[in-house]
């Protein structure tokens, strides 16, 4: 089953939108994996974002995603990467159309909410950076066929 590493930033747990967001994808069908409230180190964020290393932002965002607590995810189901990033919008939110999360309720690109992988490739490394084998849920072990 693909799955895909999702993070509430900062902002989003500060104007109380995980449960917004984590009820947006249930909804649409995928299943919570693995899910965590944590504090980001300097140093995992800059794991997290070294493909920004040389970015003049790169700072900034060290800065934002430490600078208080984010809700980890990681969700799985069908084609469930890419609907992650539809159901998100575009990173700056001024180009993110409505129905989508950065459209309903970001503003400025610095703080857009919520970030999403957007390869199988960043899923995977995100995924082994932020959660450990025996923290995601095996569902087919435990209830069989999944009901919608
Ligand atoms: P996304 O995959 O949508 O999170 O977008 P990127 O990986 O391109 O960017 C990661 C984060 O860097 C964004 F969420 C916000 C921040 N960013 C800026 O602050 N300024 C920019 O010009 C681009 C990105």
């Amino acid at each position: 089953m693909e799955k895909t590493f999702l993070m509430v930033k900062p902002d989003g747990v500060q104007r109380s939108l995980i449960g917004e967001i984590v009820s947006r994808f249930e909804k649409k069908g995928f299943r919570l994996a693995g899910a965590k409230l944590m504090a980001i180190s300097t140093e995992l964020a800059e794991q997290h974002y070294g493909e920004h290393k040389e970015r003049p932002f790169f700072g900034e965002l060290v800065d934002f995603i430490t600078s208080g607590p984010v809700f980890a995810m990681v969700w799985e189901g069908e084609n469930v990467i890419a609907v992650a990033r539809q159901m998100m919008g575009a990173t700056n939110p001024k180009d993110a159309a409505a129905a989508t999360i950065r459209g309903d309720f970001a503003v400025t690109v610095g703080k857009n909410i919520i970030h999403g992988s957007d390869s199988l490739e960043s899923a995977e490394r995100e995924i082994s950076l932020f959660f450990k084998e025996e923290e995601l849920a095996e569902y087919a072990k435990s209830i069989g066929e999944w009901v919608y």
